[in-house]
């Protein structure tokens, strides 16, 4: 490709890539894990687009040597990857289960032997089923459960882990996982699924003293963040647009740092008992950014169960789900974090990027991905200009090193910079996955 080298990054930031625990590992019946709402939701008929599990995955439970060598060959900087918690706590309470602990334990040791920094996410959206069973984080005690899993693995792994990401994006496990049931646990309750913010917000600032009680590296937590984009300029419209922002971009923000709910949505505030807000305002090191597109929004019309429409922005190429590619939308949203938070505002890490694009396999087992590579230097510039423009990120992690198991798409959505063969389980790099090699090496320079 005859794209302009990239612009020098700051030293030390670091470049990485992402995967998460449900998407990749399969073995789900494997040395003792438990099961989570996602093997309850995948097994389910009809949940999935193309009716696929996530019990086998692309079996990084067992491949797992062979990704870290993939990730080696990048020159990455950084793995971020997450815990399943029921493979820690089968039942999600009680003591750690040995087995699944050593799976994380041997990961991280040859990541860290490969001269790459382990980062760990601790809830990327597979509860225990058990916790369900009990009302998952509509219930309060899963903020205390969640908190006492956290000491578990930062007990284990404390002293290897370089950045620790508490909850991965929040807003969309409740809005997709509680309010409108299209992932697990499939639950539909609209606005009434709000005691899951405060619960997993509850959660996330407990697990922040829990990990630091075992592990000095830095604590963030990892938001989706889409700019919005207003389709209509009257006063209904602009106010459509300021509760999106409230309900998307502000929600799982604002309490963390110190400003408490925001007032554009009316919720019942009535599961926030004294104290909670200073707990859910525990400092912490950083805010992990994933970006994927922007939102158009305009007001909605009579009788729409929302106090906002979501209009397809147009005038955009799309990647393979129908997502706009919009790279200036990650300059947009980290220098609007920046000049909204001010010095309330930890340093930023993008924590996911990237596309999906359909199988592109050759002739020759070649997997062309050009698509892709436009994506990612175009949003690395977006970063790059965001920095100039004064705000501090230290890293971007592309999701995702592997094609994997796409929650509701199942493995019609491949966001790999590696094709995956689920078949085979055979890896084979794209076009992409040399390029972000070079491209690492061109912005280090
Ligand atoms: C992330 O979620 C997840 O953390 C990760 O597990 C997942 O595999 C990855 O992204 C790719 O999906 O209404 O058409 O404008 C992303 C959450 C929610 C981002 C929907 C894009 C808007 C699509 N996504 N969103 S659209």
């Amino acid at each position: 490709m005859a794209l302009p080298p990239l612009p020098a990054f700051p030293t030390g930031f670091t470049f990485g890539v992402a995967t998460s625990a449900y998407q990749v590992e399969g073995a789900a019946d494997t040395g003792g894990r438990g099961p989570s709402i996602w093997d309850t939701f995948t097994h389910e008929p009809g949940q999935i687009a193309d009716g696929s599990t996530g019990d086998v995955a692309c079996d990084h439970y067992h491949r797992y040597p062979e990704d870290v060598a993939l990730m080696a060959g990048l020159g990455t900087d950084a793995y971020r990857f997450s815990v399943a918690w029921p493979r820690v706590q089968p039942d999600g309470t009680g003591p750690a289960n040995p087995t699944g602990l050593a799976f994380y334990d041997r990961l991280v040791d040859t990541v860290l032997a490969a001269g790459i920094d382990p980062v760990a996410t601790l809830f990327h959206w597979d509860l225990p089923q058990a916790l369900e069973d009990r009302g998952g984080w509509m219930d309060r005690d899963t903020a205390y459960r969640f908190a006492d899993y956290s000491a578990l693995v930062a007990a284990a792994l404390g002293d290897r882990i370089k950045l620790w990401v508490t909850l991965n994006e929040p807003v969309v496990h409740m809005t997709y996982g509680y309010a409108m049931g299209v992932h697990a646990p499939g639950r539909m309750m609209l606005f009434d699924a709000f005691p899951t913010t405060h619960h997993q917000l509850l959660g996330h600032g407990l697990a922040v003293a829990a990990v630091r009680a075992h592990s000095g590296s830095p604590v963030a937590l990892t938001n989706n963040y889409s700019p919005v984009h207003a389709c209509g300029d009257t006063a209904a419209d602009r106010a459509a647009v300021a509760a999106y922002d409230a309900l998307h971009n502000r929600l799982f923000t604002d309490p963390v740092l110190g400003l408490g709910y925001p007032t554009e949505i009316d919720f019942d505030l009535s599961v926030v008992h004294d104290g909670d807000l200073d707990v859910i305002a525990t400092p912490i090191d950083g805010i992990g950014v994933n970006y994927y597109n922007p939102t158009g929004i305009r007001a909605p019309d009579e009788g729409h169960p929302l106090p906002f429409e979501m209009v397809q922005l147009d005038g955009y190429p799309t990647t393979g789900f129908g997502w706009p590619v919009v790279p200036e939308g990650l300059r947009d949203i980290l220098v609007t974090l920046t000049r909204r938070y001010g010095d309330a505002l930890p340093p930023l890490y993008v924590t996911e990027s990237g596309c999906s694009y359909p199988d592109m396999v050759g002739p020759d087992g070649d997997c062309a991905d050009p698509d892709r590579i436009a994506y990612l230097d175009g949003h690395l510039r977006a970063v790059r200009a965001a920095i100039d423009e004064g705000a501090d990120v230290r890293g971007y992690f592309v999701w995702s090193l592997l094609d994997n198991f796409e929650w509701a798409e199942g493995f019609s959505q491949r966001f790999g910079l590696v094709h995956v063969d689920f078949d085979t389980q055979v890896r084979t790099p794209k076009t992409s996955y040399a390029w972000y090699r070079d491209a690492i090496r061109q912005a280090r320079r």
